[in-house]
């Protein structure tokens, strides 16, 4: 559940999620009903805080004369070292049993290869892939203890066991205060008794809190955070592997300005044959589009020439991350406004910068994560609104994004979406004497007006004028099927994820929210379209839409369009022909002011 993204395939989790129908959950008093009692007088969150140190309890002192020290569990990457078997060192595995079709059984029902991971050790070896520098590095030989929030549902039981053994393993035993699972209302039964008798028989340091029905990850990792104790949190998801060394380098910044948040840079496990690899794009700067997608940055020159110095993050991807305990509250938490998933790394990274704080990537912290297979199945989520994920962002933008509302792409379309009360935020923001937005544009994300423009060219669904019942979809395929059509959603300028599309400045046609980008790999008859990642090269990623003749452009050169097969129901790329009306289409929203200045066609 990391933003993940960044993450290609988390975030088609996302809409994944956001397709099923969904059980409205959310007045915060009926979400926090069990937690009641805490919840009111525990709500130090709105009260005001005046100067950072205030924020500083009597018996915790940065140190920064303090001594430092190695952290290295040498003893540990030893013994590591020498395992070998199924899926150690990182390696790519395989079972000799295995088939084609039951791997997409696998990855439909739990997203990966699930009886491989079975197979697997959960006390696997992993490469140390972090910067070469980092094996060099001392931290402060005092460090604040870290309560661990995993929170999870359904989670597959090796990969939670793996998790959770990986961080024990991998961390200084004297730094983990408690590990706190927890569970957004499981039904598997081994997350039940055999995951109690598991822990009860394995650890010392971890409970968990059985949320009383399914309140989506926001809630969940509130929930957590309530019943933490120590100093510092760090929020994990529960399919992840934490390598050598992850901790010292996270917690050191936090000891140091209790107003910095800490994520550590996330490496890929790849759902088939559970190998790590480094997640690309390198690094991971978060940013979002004018549709509020997140995206990845790339490094500074400075990041690259120092690559094991921590460096400023504008947004974090959401998953993975360690922040005080008091300057979470101090930030108010999570918006408990917000529903199930999404936004909520937008909301926090924006609090974060805006309101006196700063947050840092750190190359020498690494934690791998498995992203899921584009197959898998949508969660259980209780049903309700489909377009929370709209609401969220709505929520986020209404109260931190000030003037930049007018540029979100959606964002008058997305007027009647109804944002639920937004006193207490706007309370919160003036309290702490936030900044402006456009101090974080300027200051902190200041490379993401020009990596993405204000304005977009087109937007929406993809109608097709010879049937327009038939609009471009991706029809919840693997990025190993070509897109197609399906039935028009009712709001062509603000569709539902799968038909939400955008005509970048940077002539792409991408989906909001994934990073991929529409591109066709032939010049034959029929070609078909598929979504790849973004390279931003033109050439078989270019489009071009002429609103006179409504024809929707492949190639600089402008010859081949988009054309529904009325027989087979399917887009593909043929030769332009005006007089073919299937191969003429509206665009849900377009931006005529830019897309007369074509000087392509
Ligand atoms: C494949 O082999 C593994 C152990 O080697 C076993 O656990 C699993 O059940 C087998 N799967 C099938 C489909 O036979
Ligand atoms: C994994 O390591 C822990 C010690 O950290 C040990 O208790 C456990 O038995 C090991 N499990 C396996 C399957 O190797
Ligand atoms: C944390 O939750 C557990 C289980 O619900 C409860 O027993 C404990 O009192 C809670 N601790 C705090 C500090 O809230
Ligand atoms: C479309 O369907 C026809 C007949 O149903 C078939 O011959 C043709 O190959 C199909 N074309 C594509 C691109 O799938
Ligand atoms: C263009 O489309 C029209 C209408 O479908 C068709 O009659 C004509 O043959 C097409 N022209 C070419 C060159 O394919
Ligand atoms: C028009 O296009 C040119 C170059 O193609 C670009 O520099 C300019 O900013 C564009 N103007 C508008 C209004 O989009
Ligand atoms: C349309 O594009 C122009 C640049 O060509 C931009 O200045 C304007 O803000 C855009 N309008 C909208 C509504 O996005
Ligand atoms: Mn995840």
């Amino acid at each position: 559940m990391l933003r993940s993204n960044l993450e290609l395939i988390a975030m088609l989790t996302i809409f994944i999620i956001s397709w099923s129908a969904l059980f409205l959950l959310y007045s915060v008093f009926n979400l926090y009903a069990p937690f009641t009692n805490k919840t009111i007088d525990l709500d130090p969150i709105f009260q005001p805080y005046g100067r950072a140190q205030d924020l500083l309890p009597a018996d915790f002192q940065p140190r920064p004369s303090e001594e430092k020290r190695d952290w290295h569990d040498y003893k540990a990457m030893e013994q590591d070292a020498k395992r070998v078997g199924l899926g150690e060192q990182g390696k790519a595995a395989k079972l000799k049993n295995s088939t084609r079709d039951l791997q997409l059984k696998l990855n439909e029902k739990y997203g990966f290869n699930a009886l491989l991971s079975d197979s697997i050790s959960v006390n696997r070896s992993l490469p140390d892939i972090r910067p070469p520098n980092c094996k060099k590095k001392l931290y402060l030989s005092v460090l604040p203890k870290v309560s661990i929030i995993l929170i999870f549902y359904n989670e597959y039981f090796s990969v939670l066991k793996r998790s959770l053994h990986s961080v024990i393993n991998r961390s200084p035993p004297e730094l983990i205060k408690e590990i706190i699972l927890v569970d957004d209302y499981s039904d598997r039964d081994h997350l039940h008794k055999p995951l109690e008798d598991y822990i009860a028989g394995h650890f010392t340091n971890v409970r968990i809190i059985r949320l009383p029905r399914r309140m989506g990850l926001i809630a969940a990792r509130t929930a957590g955070a309530r019943n933490a104790t120590a100093e510092i949190l760090v929020f994990l998801d529960s399919h992840i592997e934490a390598n050598h060394n992850w901790l010292p380098p996270l917690l050191e910044p936090i000891a140091l300005n209790k107003r910095m948040v800490v994520c550590p840079i996330i490496d890929s496990v790849n759902y088939n044959n559970f190998e790590l690899s480094e997640f690309r794009p390198k690094g991971h700067r978060g940013a979002f589009t004018r549709d509020l997608a997140y995206v990845i940055l790339g490094l500074l020159p400075e990041n690259i020439k120092f690559p094991s110095k921590p460096y400023k993050n504008p947004v974090m991807m959401g998953g993975l991350f360690a922040i005080s305990t008091q300057f979470f509250w101090e930030l108010g938490g999570y918006d408990e406004g917000l529903d199930i998933y999404g936004g909520e790394q937008f909301e926090l990274s924006f609090k974060i910068w805006m309101c006196g704080g700063e947050m840092y990537n750190v190359p020498c912290s690494r934690v791998a994560h498995v992203f899921p297979s584009p197959h898998k199945k949508p969660y259980n989520v209780p049903a309700g609104r489909s377009n929370y994920l709209f609401k969220n962002y709505k929520r986020v933008a209404e109260v931190w994004m000030d003037g930049y509302t007018k540029y979100i792409s959606w964002y008058y379309e997305a007027g009647d979406i109804d944002v639920g009360d937004l006193t207490k935020q706007k309370a919160l923001r003036s309290k702490l004497k936030c900044k402006s937005f456009e101090w974080y544009l300027k200051n902190v994300a200041f490379d993401v007006i020009g990596g993405y423009p204000p304005f977009m060219y087109a937007s929406g669904a993809i109608q097709n004028l010879g049937d327009a019942n038939m609009c471009v979809d991706v029809l919840r395929h693997d990025f190993l099927q070509p897109i197609g059509l399906y039935t028009c959603a009712e709001n062509l300028v603000f569709p539902q994820l799968p038909q939400f599309w955008t005509l970048t400045p940077h002539w792409e046609l991408y989906m909001h929210n994934n990073f991929m980008c529409l591109e066709v790999r032939t010049l034959k008859r029929n070609a078909p379209v598929w979504q790849k990642p973004c390279h931003r090269k033109g050439g078989n990623q270019f489009w071009n839409y002429d609103y006179k003749s409504r024809l929707l452009k492949n190639r600089e050169d402008g010859k081949r369009c988009l054309e529904m097969l009325p027989l087979n129901k399917t887009v593909v790329v043929n030769a332009c022909n005006k007089s073919n009306i299937y191969m003429r289409w509206n665009i849900g929203f377009i931006n005529r002011t830019a897309l007369q200045n074509i000087s392509y066609t």
